[in-house]
């Protein structure tokens, strides 16, 4: 099936408008989590191939900040229209590569295409401001301007749509890119790349340079001419490249994962809410950064909203995300399955309440597959292990509370800040709850996931920091701001002192 949407048995780096091989040879295999088959051969680039593609890149920035703003917006609309043409084709490769159900696939691609249009219309904006200077016949305004080269690295678990959040804004701001996705999933980059050169996206501009962060990422956060790391992956990894960047004055940006929380209160619509729990926690298989993870239940409906998420767990349809029947698709590999194994025990061991889920799925039609049961422990108290740090998997703590500020406190006092949610009609309990809740993003009557492109994306505390992916403050992370004075009076005017 791979072969019929994807000819290449080995992928490419893309490089200066070049489709190359890695100088060292070296390849590794993309497995498919559904079943274990290798899908294809993906290159473990070294130092050289990055410096190859920084070069390329800071060639083609020069010319490529010249081209007028609504210009460069034109190619990003043309890489949106492509996108959609080929919708159907990305989403089934991402399934195949990511292993998420063929629905979030689409939703994942139809995000990318969102990020295109709106990206694209932001070529005939990227504002900036006009100011009162402080002289006569003088005029001051603040532009955005193209920080030069920039170096994105992206993760296996949305690996089209969060490269478009990084890498759309870099461009239509007029910056050149050097992009190393995730080894996992790097069919969606070796799609994407070629959707740019049918898109006519000048070559270098936009360089892919597959492998490991050891050796490709290193490079490129050591690279003098990279001005800018955006990176979205984990607290560890985002720590130290933050740590080397900040050695070197470099910009980055960060995006590092959470512990997400929905809070049902006792005046919640539970219907409501239990469909929220589980799309949230249970879509993607709880591999999203904005992951349902912990539940701050009400004691008085407890219990009822146990049983019903309890109930409803068992209609979960578990398998290959091709099947459109399939509700929850594999974990990615091993790795993952073995840290979600680990949490749960570390659950059992602290002493919280198993009631659904807790093991792999081996046999049957899983037998070939990384597939985990969606998992619930309840009575967990706020200061375990399973309700402070981030599982990445199937697996949700409910702890109940007695009241909206016990609720809040709770959700506030853990070491990530991204997403958070609360189900109450209580008009005044929400916005309480919107005001209070400690991170980047909240919902009202919702669950933790479901961003969309055009509003800022990214958390408070350990969650990053305090850059924002997606909306109009993406391109804070990829311009600069510069300060033009225009004096228009004929004489040398001195700020400060020719002021009477
Ligand atoms: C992520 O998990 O890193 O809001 C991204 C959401 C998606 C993006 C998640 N639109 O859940």
């Amino acid at each position: 099936m791979i072969r019929q949407l994807l000819k290449e048995e080995k992928l490419l780096n893309f490089i200066n408008g070049e489709w190359l091989p890695p100088s060292n040879t070296r390849y590794t295999s993309v497995i498919n989590p559904a079943n274990l088959q290798s899908l294809v051969q993906v290159p473990l680039s070294g130092t050289e191939d990055v410096e190859t593609a920084v070069e390329s890149a800071k060639r083609a920035q020069k010319n490529w900040a010249l081209v007028p703003a609504p210009q460069r917006a034109e190619v990003l609309y043309k890489v949106g229209l492509i996108m959609k043409e080929q919708k159907e084709k990305l989403a089934q490769l991402l399934t195949m590569e990511n292993g998420k159900v063929i629905e979030e696939a689409r939703g994942e691609v139809q995000e990318g295409i969102d990020m295109a249009f709106y990206m694209a219309g932001e070529g005939r904006r990227l504002f900036g401001q006009t100011t009162p200077s402080e002289l006569k016949d003088k005029f001051a305004m603040s532009v955005r301007s193209p920080v030069g080269v920039v170096g994105i690295i992206t993760p296996w678990n949305f690996p089209i749509a969060i490269a478009t959040w990084k890498s759309f804004p870099a461009i239509v701001a007029g910056n050149a890119v050097v992009w190393k996705p995730a080894t996992e999933t790097p069919i969606m980059a070796f799609e994407l790349a070629k959707i740019f050169e049918e898109a006519g996206l000048p070559s270098g501009v936009i360089n892919v340079v597959f492998g490991s962060g050891s050796a490709v990422g290193e490079a490129m956060i050591h690279s003098p001419a990279i001005r800018v790391i955006s990176f979205t992956g984990s607290n560890e990894v985002g720590r130290n490249i933050a740590a080397k960047c900040g050695q070197q004055l470099k910009k980055v940006s960060l995006e590092m994962g959470g512990k997400n929380a929905v809070i049902v209160m006792d005046d919640a619509d539970l219907s409501l809410a239990v469909e929220g729990i589980l799309w949230s926690a249970f879509g993607t298989s709880g591999q999203r950064c904005t992951a349902c993870s912990r539940v701050m239940v009400h004691e008085s409906v407890k219990a009822e909203l146990e049983e019903r998420l309890q109930t409803e767990m068992t209609k979960l349809t578990i398998g290959n995300g091709l099947d459109e029947t399939i509700k929850v698709g594999p974990i990615i590999n091993q790795g993952g399955l073995e840290k979600i194994k680990s949490y749960i025990q570390i659950g059992k061991d602290e002493g919280a309440k198993l009631i659904a889920g807790g093991h792999t799925l081996e046999t049957g039609p899983h037998a070939k597959g990384n597939y985990f049961a969606p998992t619930l422990f309840t009575d967990v108290s706020p200061d375990m292990r399973i309700a402070q740090e981030e599982i990445f998997g199937p697996v949700v703590s409910l702890i109940p509370v007695k009241s909206l500020e016990e609720a809040i406190e709770i959700n506030n006092n853990v070491e990530f800040g991204l997403s958070s949610s609360i189900f109450s009609r209580d008009v005044n309990k929400i916005f309480a709850a919107q005001r209070d809740l400690d991170t980047g993003i909240v919902y009202i009557n919702a669950g933790t996931t479901g961003a969309e492109i055009h509003l800022p994306f990214g958390g408070t505390k350990g969650t990053g920091n305090g850059h924002r992916d997606s909306g109009v403050a993406a391109l804070d992370v990829f311009t600069e701001w510069k300060a033009v004075y225009v004096d228009f009076s004929g004489k040398l005017q001195r700020a400060q002192i020719d002021v009477e």
